[in-house]
């Protein structure tokens, strides 16, 4: 066949007349979407049955929450969008936090969720919703589909406002009417778009005046987000930090976009962070951001923030800069193209050789510390255990809350894309779900999904799709059978009232795990530990790993809410400490 016949047979494929459905599948078709996350219900049973024909990559997981969540950790790693289909109703309001938590970490998504008939809108109909009111202030856009024409135009928009500029979710209410109109299916159309033309490339002024502050500047440091990860710029960062000699620092979701094995890396900045990254950020006298958005976790009091430091900030989303840090140098961009331009320009490096004689002293006198015991499973040890026994190659995936904090602190990621945690929301419950998305989004990665005893049981229902899939991944519970997070804050700040904080009956995760049919093994002391990893990673299917820690170990350094960066607690000199 020639290649005109080709076209012009493509050509008619994509004009031809079909469902709302139908359209759903071609279009995803089109988008090459590999996985759909999901659950059906009464307002999408057109489109499941499209889906049933079409023979479509679904994963039924056991909630909406759990879809989106994978959804979301496939996203973070493929660097694709994730998609969801949830039902209407309930269907659509439990996918509500998983929103949420896309749109404060910038996650790329396309959720398409079900809708009552046109012609009953607004009349409390069964499983009626208003999913655009409530998600309005959550995606980065939303639809709902009001007439079968619309829809092929829709969901290509939908693909590109996710992917484009700053990632987020972009949700499309689609009625059930639509789903069985027909209409004609019109795919090979430019999105045009005016009122949103992100912008990626740099302004050439701006990028002077930072070369400029740069070669003046005796004490500078690079803040590096997740923007660097989104714009798959690791390489070009770690270029421009060479070249001109700057240290740098990540945020929590930054992690992975610099070596952290890289004698220029401080390690991550905030609440939980390093020594040196903090005080870096209080004494440098040029604070370079790209890709992070200055969250309070990061900052601290910000009366306190970088008194000493010109700020520039490289961001693809303008509204970020100088949000929360008055910002002298602004550069909206994608971090690639800023750091290209960087680096092309060349500019006199700065002399920066005393500064990282002084962080090097910092490093070396202020390490990451806790103090070894024997008997028991330290929660940090177990975290450094799971970094040997992968080679720090694995992807991790987290909860939220002191286990968290832990595996960013002490799993030394080295390479961008292997660290799945949500930092803006918080979410409890994200970290087991978001390991199905990301193993399907790298299938020959070893997955460990760390998990606290009180998230793992907000989303645990989705062993049963780990079993069912055969996933391989390594659930790593640190049981510290508490709320470990909230008893510290109660320990430190609320005078040891350790309100609603422990929780000493937690069920038998071993005994849950062969419920799921899988191996569920436990260990109680540092020895036992080493045994189970072993025989964990040597297996081909997933585990479940139950590991009792220490319950009042506390995550330091801290610096406590309403305290600047400096004020961090918890902090040991190494020649006081045993290690
Ligand atoms: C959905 C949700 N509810 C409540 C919280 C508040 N919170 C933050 S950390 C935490 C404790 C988490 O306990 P666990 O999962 O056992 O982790 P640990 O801190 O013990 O490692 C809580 C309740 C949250 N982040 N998310
Ligand atoms: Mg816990």
């Amino acid at each position: 066949m020639t290649k005109m016949k080709v076209e012009e047979q493509e050509k008619a494929r994509t004009k031809a007349r079909m469902s709302g459905s139908l359209m759903l599948i071609e279009a995803l078709k089109e988008e090459k979407v590999e996985v759909i996350f999901g659950y059906p219900g009464g307002a999408v049973l057109p489109l499941y049955d499209e889906l049933y024909k079409a023979g479509v990559f679904h994963v039924l997981t056991r909630h909406e929450q759990g879809a989106i969540h994978a959804a979301e950790g496939y996203a973070r790693i493929s660097g694709k969008p994730g998609v969801v289909i949830a039902t209407s109703g309930p269907g659509a309001t439990n996918i509500v936090t998983g929103l949420t938590d896309a749109m404060m970490d910038s996650l790329p998504l396309v959720v398409f969720t079900g809708q009552v008939a046109t012609s009953v809108i607004g009349s409390d109909a069964f499983q009626e919703a208003d999913v655009v009111g409530i998600t309005m202030p959550i995606t980065k856009h939303n639809y709902q589909v009001r007439d079968i024409s619309e829809l092929p135009r829709i969901i290509k928009e939908a693909f590109h406002i996710a992917t484009t500029g700053r990632p987020g979710p972009v949700l499309i209410d689609i009625p059930k009417d639509i789903t069985t109109a027909e209409g004609e299916f019109d795919y090979d159309q430019e999105v045009h778009l005016p009122g949103y033309q992100p912008t990626t490339q740099p302004n050439h002024w701006q990028i002077r005046r930072l070369v400029e502050a740069v070669s003046q500047s005796k004490r500078p440091v690079i803040l590096a987000g997740a923007g660097v990860l989104h714009a798959n710029a690791s390489n070009e960062l770690r270029q421009y930090a060479e070249q001109q000699n700057i240290p740098v620092i990540h945020t929590l979701l930054g992690l992975g976009g610099f070596p952290a094995d890289h004698p220029l890396f401080l390690g991550m900045a905030g609440m939980h962070g390093t020594y040196t990254a903090n005080m870096a950020l209080c004494e440098c006298d040029l604070l370079i951001n790209i890709g992070a958005r200055f969250d309070d976790r990061v900052t601290g009091n910000l009366k306190y923030f970088a008194p000493k430091a010109t700020v520039a900030h490289i961001d693809i989303d303008p509204a970020e800069i100088g949000k929360n840090v008055p910002t002298k140098i602004p550069i909206v961009s994608d971090a690639k193209a800023a750091l290209q331009e960087l680096i092309a320009q060349q500019g006199k490096p700065a002399d920066t050789a005393a500064w990282l004689k002084q962080l090097d002293e910092w490093k070396r006198r202020f390490p990451l510390h806790y103090e070894p015991e024997a008997g028991t499973i330290k929660p940090q040890k177990l975290i450094e255990m799971i970094y040997e026994m992968t080679n720090g190659e694995a992807i991790v995936t987290t909860d939220v809350g002191q286990h968290q904090m832990w595996a960013a602190q002490y799993y030394k990621f080295n390479r961008p894309h292997r660290w799945v945690t949500s930092g803006g929301l918080g979410t409890m419950g994200f970290g087991l779900p978001a390991a199905i998305g990301a193993q399907l989004a790298d299938r020959s990665a070893t997955v460990v999904s760390i998990v606290g005893d009180g998230g793992f049981q907000m989303t645990l229902q989705e062993l049963s799709v780990i079993q069912e899939l055969g996933l391989p991944i390594k659930i790593v519970i640190v049981n510290n059978q508490a709320l470990g997070m909230v008893r510290q804050w109660q320990e430190l700040f609320y005078d040891k009232r350790y309100s609603h904080s422990l929780i000493p009956n937690q069920p038998d995760f071993v005994k849950l795990a062969e419920a799921y049919g899988m191996l569920g093994l436990r260990a109680k002391t540092e020895a036992e530990a080493a045994e189970v990893l072993k025989q964990a990673f040597a297996m081909d299917g997933p585990v479940l790993l139950d590991f009792h820690v220490r319950a009042d170990e506390n995550v330091y350094p801290m610096v406590a809410p309403g305290k600047g960066l400096h004020e961090m607690v918890g902090v040991k000199a190494c020649e006081e400490s045993s290690r």
